[in-house]
């Protein structure tokens, strides 16, 4: 779904009329959310607005280097939010930026900026693109379309660029589009610093994340015609490494270099929830096996949460509903 090109038009006069501003991604902030936001935030403040950034609950590690981070009020909310604009980056659902209706209720003005595939127009003023790659994408044609000509400062062009990098996958992914490598271009060519970005996100892994690799690699096995990954992690594989269910990024997309493997699970025992990744590699659409589950994504890339259910209940369901999809894929 592409709104159309005038809501940047829309955007633009939305930051114009506002003062005071609030601006959020979605839970668990990837690169990109937290990327956008501290662009996004960055922008507002050189033109002269007021900017609460804002994520919940907490912020990986690995994107504690990105410009502008100590602006970032980590799960905390004024007592009486008085925003006249929020703008909701990466959020396909207005709850998607966790509990923010006390801000919500407020605010004169939501602007919904999104590329997931299936994402709601709830905004006052909605650009949903699911072509982009990335909301810094997005964000930076917007900079593009701004009346004044307005082009990102060299932090804000690294943090534009982490969203892009790590929404492409380090630019492997099928969403590797001409556009998303001219934008990645015009980024570095702004001063986007992009040997930190490697070193800090790419070259970098603790000793308890190499050993949950190992563990998790060693539990993955095939299913149906060896098309299906699934790798199930419990607490007794996190507790002897003093492990937590977020050291296992990257583990979900491994699987998927066996060739014939369409699709990899990593399904994760937290102590309250039991959480699911998925990938595919050619056409499988996960995201439509996530909403089954009351989750969502991209084609290639999804996950959900269940809460109330044994972790091998939850892995059984999904592999019903893969093999399910599997038997009716055309390929
Ligand atoms: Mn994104």
């Amino acid at each position: 779904m592409k709104t159309n090109p005038s809501s940047f038009e829309q955007i633009w006069q939305a930051v114009q009329n506002g003062q005071n501003f609030f601006v959020a991604g979605h839970l668990n902030p990837d690169g990109d959310s937290l990327g956008c936001t501290l662009a996004v935030c960055s922008l507002l403040e050189r033109l002269g607005k007021t900017a609460y950034a804002y994520a919940s609950p907490a912020i990986g590690t690995d994107l504690l280097f990105l410009p502008g981070l100590e602006k970032i009020h980590v799960s905390e909310l004024p007592p009486k939010p008085q925003f006249d604009t929020v703008i909701l980056l990466e959020c396909s659902d207005r709850k998607r930026g966790g509990d923010l209706e006390s801000v919500l209720q407020n605010a004169k003005t939501l602007v919904n900026i999104d590329h997931h595939l299936v994402s709601d127009a709830y905004g006052n003023v909605n650009h949903i693109d699911s072509a982009a790659s990335s909301t810094a994408e997005i964000i930076f044609q917007l900079f593009e379309a701004s009346p004044d000509s307005l082009l990102p400062t060299p932090d804000e062009a690294t943090c534009l660029y982490t969203g892009l990098v790590t929404d492409t996958g380090r630019f492997l992914h099928t969403n590797t589009t001409a556009e998303a490598l001219r934008v990645a271009s015009a980024l570095v060519a702004l001063g986007a610093d992009v040997n930190k970005i490697n070193q800090v996100i790419y070259f970098t892994k603790s000793y308890t994340e190499l050993k949950l690799l190992g563990r998790a690699l060693e539990k993955m096995h095939l299913l149906f015609q060896n098309k299906y990954s699934e790798i199930v992690l419990t607490q007794a594989d996190f507790e002897p490494l003093n492990a937590v269910p977020s050291q296992t990024q990257g583990i979900v997309s491994q699987p998927t270099m066996i060739p014939g493997v369409e699709v990899s699970a990593l399904i994760k025992e937290e102590p309250d929830k039991v959480s699911v990744n998925l990938r595919s590699r050619n056409h499988i659409d996960v995201s439509s096996i996530a909403q089954k589950f009351g989750g969502g994504g991209h084609a290639r890339a999804a996950g959900f949460k269940v809460t109330g259910k044994p972790v091998q209940t939850v892995a059984q369901e999904l592999a019903e509903t893969v093999r399910e999809v599997l038997a009716h894929a055309k390929h």
